[in-house]
């Protein structure tokens, strides 16, 4: 009986979505995105950190027209909330990233491709007219980072975005316990056709995945950029994963068009800063000069304006997303998308906020 009224409403909050999407998944699923690397010490801490940062509101303020949109590298958001990278959305709805990115586009924003998606962009093109980024994860053999990035060139994707913060995966103990395998029926589109090794069926989407971790590289520098900007036909490059001042400030140096503060959820350092601890001397570092963002940890629209008043442009989600997407595909991530936006309106309301650059550090207080 329980069970039955709780799946009749639809989940009140991002959080509810984690839980309506454990109950549908194969706990090895839920727990390969739910899980973070070693005791899931920043994975936690990516949420508790917000907990520390108080808002001081304004009031007499008329806030009864609210502007969430966003300008991010000539693209025009109609909410500072993007949908960050995460492998095969197919293992949560069989329409994966084709309906993660419809769903972001109905939206007004955009849900970011990633090498290892099941739709390959030109299949995500296909049914969707709107912007896309695309990731690069990067490979041992430059030729391969070459085939990678021209599928997203020729998918028409509008920014490069290179991870950087995983030459090795973290070691996360759940996947571990689990046994985690991926489908054997779930094919990572963008590696289908690559040489990547005779060794395995290609269109095993478990050998690829897998395969694919032993093949990337664990030795690409500051220096690649320039070739993965060449590859990606002038596109603007944007780097996920820095969490330091020093590398922000490279970053800007190398020419990178927009960094992302991500610690990649928590699955890679554990113990590594959460993101919204390493956001204000990020910003700081950059000093205006290219757009910051920030994933890990953002499931309240509070949240979001905490990361803006830092001085982040945008913010993006990860799980929740997912979770969406499991519990009732496009109609989910977008349900979830709506959620956000809605508390980031009521929020900006009860601060006395009327437009994103109303957002500095003014409203916030930190406890330590
Ligand atoms: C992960 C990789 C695929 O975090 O990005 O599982």
């Amino acid at each position: 009986m329980l069970q039955n009224n709780s799946a009749s409403r639809l989940p009140l909050n991002l959080d509810e979505y984690a839980v309506a999407a454990r109950e549908k998944l194969d706990p090895m699923i839920y727990d390969y995105i739910a899980g973070g690397a070693d005791d899931e010490v920043t994975l936690r801490n990516n949420r508790t950190a917000y907990e520390r940062i108080a808002l001081k509101p304004r009031v007499l303020v008329d806030v009864s027209h609210i502007n969430l949109t966003a300008e991010l590298l000539g693209t025009t958001l109609a909410m500072p909330v993007l949908v960050s990278i995460m492998a095969t959305h197919r293992l949560f709805h069989e329409d994966g990233e084709q309906a993660t990115c419809r769903a972001a586009h109905s939206m007004g924003t955009i849900s970011i491709i990633g090498t290892l998606s099941n739709h390959t962009i030109a299949e995500v093109r296909e049914t969707t007219d709107g912007p896309l980024w695309f990731q690069l994860y990067a490979y041992k053999d430059m030729g391969i980072n070459r085939a990678i990035i021209e599928q997203g060139v020729a998918g028409g994707a509008s920014a490069l975005v290179v991870t950087v913060d995983t030459p090795y995966l973290g070691r996360r103990e759940r996947d571990l316990r689990n046994q985690f395998m991926l489908p054997d029926d779930l094919v990572t589109g963008h590696l289908r056709h690559l040489p990547l090794s005779n060794a395995q069926d290609p269109t095993k989407g478990a050998a690829n995945i897998f395969r694919s971790y032993e093949l990337r590289s664990q030795s690409i520098t500051w220096n690649d950029l320039v070739t993965f900007r060449e590859m990606a036909n002038g596109l603007p490059l944007i780097l996920k994963g820095i969490l330091t001042p020093e590398d922000a400030k490279l970053a800007v140096e190398y020419g990178v068009d927009a960094i992302i503060v991500s610690n990649h959820g928590g699955r890679q350092l554990d113990t590594a800063i959460p993101t919204i601890d390493a956001l204000p001397d990020v910003v700081d570092a950059v000093a205006g000069r290219i757009p910051v963002l920030l994933d890990g940890g953002i499931r309240r629209g509070t949240d979001v304006i905490k990361a803006l008043a830092f001085g982040a442009r945008a913010v993006l989600i990860g799980r929740p997303a997912l979770w969406g997407l499991a519990v009732n595909g496009e109609a989910g991530v977008k349900h979830v998308l709506e959620l956000l936006r809605s508390e980031i309106e009521l929020a900006m309301a009860l601060c006395g906020k009327t437009s994103l650059d109303d957002l500095d550090r003014s409203l916030l207080k930190i406890y330590r």
